[in-house]
């Protein structure tokens, strides 16, 4: 769905100085400090939705290079892991719900495949898709692909939505569209697919519906796919 290039952060100038803060923060392992930041960032009226989507992922791609290249190790992609955890539950509690009447009936149910701990990206498009106004079931983490599918049917949902950041786990997501066609009901649901090593290729390979890059490409997707089912 992203067709172009990489979006632009929408920060003003003035803001910048606040976001580094944050992002030194996080870097430096200091979690009170970034805790301090991010409520100074709703303070101050910053979008929390862009924080996540630029300051937050910057910082995530920072840490997942770093530890690649082995200059730090476990220990510190949980501690990094947890402070991104907390940040991002504070700049959510801060969304505002837009009540959007329009999609309040469309249901999804989200989870990250199984085998697949990593739980932020994914609950940032869940709180995304609630605060405009669809009825996210947030299945959690290690979902195992039946259950995808049964929960799917149980909250008669129009979309199943996938995170999965490992390359070892993205196998998952095509497990579940098979599933669903062996099981006769893949035109039941749409299946949109995300997470760090997920491309639009990917989707077309396994015949998912969708691909979403970010959380606010999510909630296009979402929109668009509720809108022509
Ligand atoms: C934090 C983190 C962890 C934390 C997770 C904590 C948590 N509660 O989530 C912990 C420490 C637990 C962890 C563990 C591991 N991790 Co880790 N982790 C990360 C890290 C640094 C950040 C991930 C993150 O939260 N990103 C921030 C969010 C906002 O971004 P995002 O998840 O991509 O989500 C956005 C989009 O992708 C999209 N999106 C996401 N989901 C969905 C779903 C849909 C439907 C849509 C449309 C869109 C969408 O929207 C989101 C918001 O914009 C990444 C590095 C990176 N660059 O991502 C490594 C990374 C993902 N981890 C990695 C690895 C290897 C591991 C471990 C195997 C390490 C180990 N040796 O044990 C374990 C695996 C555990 C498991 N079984 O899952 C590798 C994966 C390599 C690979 N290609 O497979 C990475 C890339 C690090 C690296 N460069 O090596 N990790």
């Amino acid at each position: 769905m992203n067709s172009g290039a990489k979006k632009e952060p929408p920060f003003r100038e003035r803001d910048k100085k606040l976001l580094d803060e944050l992002e030194n923060a996080i870097l430096s392992y200091e979690p009170e400090k970034a805790k301090h930041s991010a409520r100074d960032i709703i303070e101050k009226g910053i979008d929390p939705i862009s924080v996540m989507n630029h300051t937050i992922a910057n910082i995530a791609r920072i840490t997942g290079d770093k530890f690649e290249k082995g200059e730090i190790f476990l220990p510190h992609l949980v501690f990094v892991g947890d402070i991104l955890s907390e940040v991002s539950e504070i700049l959510e509690s801060n969304l505002s719900s837009e009540e959007s009447k329009e999609f309040s009936g469309k249901t999804i149910v989200i989870g990250t495949v199984e085998g697949d701990i990593h739980s932020i990206g994914k609950n940032i498009v869940a709180m995304m898709l609630k605060a405009n106004g669809f009825k996210a079931f947030d299945l959690g983490v290690d979902v195992k692909s039946d259950k995808f599918i049964e929960q799917a049917k149980e909250k008669n949902s129009q979309i199943i939505a996938m995170s999965s950041l490992l390359t070892t786990t993205m196998p998952y997501q095509k497990e579940v569209v098979e599933e669903l066609k062996r099981l006769g009901c893949r035109n039941l649901f749409k299946v949109v697919v995300g997470g760090g090593p997920i491309t639009k290729e990917w989707a077309d390979e396994i015949g998912a519906d969708e691909y979403g890059e970010d959380a606010i490409d999510a909630i296009d997707i979402c929109k668009k796919l509720v809108k022509n089912s």
